[in-house]
């Protein structure tokens, strides 16, 4: 008989996710230098986020205090623990490292501050899980370099991964090259994953047409992909133990009908956004209709001989993704749209939205799991997930989100569907689990945590931390390994 899993199975690293912009705070303290995510402004739902090449007074910089994680790591840590937390998903700072990015030496003290955050981990045995790169790149790089565009700027992500992969090589584990490398298939991406410097003010999510060429993106993702796998042949050679991935954000798109011309639609969809980069990190090579899609668009990769051959020699130990919602797609223009994890997309009458407009669909999160693992069958993580939304504090100080377990419930339900389905999952940080910065909207009421942090829209509050309902909920969770989810 072949035995069929219907559990999590032992060792499930379940935790939390972060980044470093969205949560240090301390924005030019310890040698730090200026990020591209230091000049993006706030927004709101309704007003975008402003990117300033030139940093103006008077403006506010959600990144800059964040939640200031920075003075209160050993307080956050400690919370993380106390709800049994395996694994702690975080991001470094290139600009705390490197302050430029093309510097020749580190910055020690920036260094110095991740030896004590991982120092506290290990306290409390959690393991750490580090981003190398999420949404931010020294703004120098942007300026001097156009980003991305330029290929050297590999080179200098690649020494800052020599530094740190041997200076953290006994302390860190697992590691992820980019955050949702996939973001610079979209205008969206343009600046903040690409650090491709827009021409003027400019708002965010809508890069004018230079910086948001599609010719500059696709350049910029090609020596992504090459940093990638140059630092995943790197880590391995340091430690060979090193377990080093990729992540995608999972744009999970529906066919709107059965018409084949939406299906095809949605097919070309999941290729392009979803699979081209994990095609080129997992597998080594750009997949067939990525060569289409270039030529059909008349977009020319410039690459060097040896390209084909570091892709190849730098695929990544496992795959990880956010997931948050999905949406349809259809070949007819006049369907109604809706918002969505860095995508929009059409409405889907079966499905409610959060506040925010982003369709809540646990079992879509079981369908991508299969659908990912079908393809490629190295273990899944996934680092990302959670419901963004306005927390009432009551009077005697309790926040009760019963609509964060609500949808937390569903999605852990549909991923112990997918361990049934056979997909080899290995772990589970949901998004924020302190509150953060929305890297969307810039705003700080727009809650993911099980750990509120008073602090406003508008910078006001004390930054003291407080446990939600959910706080409690998810540590029995953790305790179970996923079977208690009442
Ligand atoms: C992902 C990003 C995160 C995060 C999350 C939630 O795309 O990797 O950085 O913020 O989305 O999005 P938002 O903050 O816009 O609600």
């Amino acid at each position: 008989m072949l035995p069929l899993t219907k559990h999590f199975p032992e060792g499930f690293l379940w935790g939390g996710a972060t980044a470093a912009n969205q949560l240090e705070g301390g924005y030019n303290e310890g040698g730090k230098g200026l990020s591209t995510a230091d000049v993006i402004t706030a927004g709101t739902h309704t007003t975008p986020r402003k990117i300033t090449p030139v940093p103006e007074q008077g403006l506010n910089y959600p990144s800059h205090e964040a939640v200031d994680f920075y003075h209160h790591y050993k307080e956050d840590i400690r919370l993380f623990a106390e709800m049994g937390f395996k694994v702690f998903r975080m991001s470094m700072a290139w600009t705390r490292i490197f302050p430029n990015g093309d510097d020749a030496e580190p910055n020690e003290a920036g260094l110095k501050f991740y030896d004590d955050v991982f120092a506290e981990l290990r306290k409390y045995n959690i393991e750490p899980l580090v981003t190398i790169s999420h949404y931010e790149a020294p703004f120098h790089l942007a300026q001097k370099y156009n980003g991305w565009t330029d290929r050297r700027v590999a080179d200098f992500y690649v020494n800052y991964c020599e530094v740190i992969f041997n200076r953290y090589k006994d302390v860190v584990k697992y590691w992820l090259t980019f955050n949702e490398i996939n973001i610079l298939t979209m205008p969206f991406g343009s600046f903040m994953a690409g650090a491709i410097l827009p021409e003027g003010n400019t708002e965010f999510g809508h890069a004018p047409a230079a910086s948001g060429d599609e010719q500059l993106r696709y350049q910029a993702l090609h020596h992504q992909f090459l940093a990638s796998a140059r630092a995943v042949k790197l880590g391995h050679s340091i430690n060979p133990e090193f377990k080093i991935g990729c992540m995608i954000a999972y744009m999970c798109s529906y066919p709107l009908t059965c018409n084949p011309a939406d299906i095809i639609l949605a097919q070309q969809k999941d290729n392009i956004s979803n699979f081209l980069c994990s095609d080129v990190q997992v597998r080594g090579a750009y997949p067939g209709f990525a060569k289409r899609y270039f030529a059909d668009n008349g977009i020319e990769i410039a690459m060097e001989e040896e390209d084909e051959q570091i892709l190849l020699e730098g695929r990544v130990d496992f795959y990880t993704c956010s997931y948050y919602s999905s949406t349809c797609v259809s070949a007819d223009p006049d369907q109604e749209a809706i918002g969505g994890n860095l995508s929009m997309g059409l409405k889907n009458p079966y499905l409610q939205a959060s506040a925010w407009e982003w369709q809540i669909d646990p079992q879509g999160l079981r369908w991508s799991l299969n659908n990912i693992y079908n393809r490629y069958q190295i273990p899944v993580m996934v680092v990302e997930n959670g419901l963004g939304a306005v927390d009432t504090v009551e009077a005697d100080g309790a926040i009760n989100d019963d609509y964060r377990i609500d949808y937390l419930k569903g999605h852990i339900a549909a991923m112990k569907e997918a361990v049934a389905d056979g997909v080899e999952l290995i772990g589970y940080t949901p998004w924020g689990c302190i509150d953060l910065v929305s890297a969307g909207t810039g705003e700080m009421k727009k809650r993911y945590g099980f750990i509120y942090v008073d602090k406003d829209n508008d910078g006001r509050g004390t930054l003291a931390r407080f446990r939600k309902k959910s706080f409690g909920w998810y540590k029995q969770v953790i305790e179970s390994n996923g079977e208690k989810l009442e």
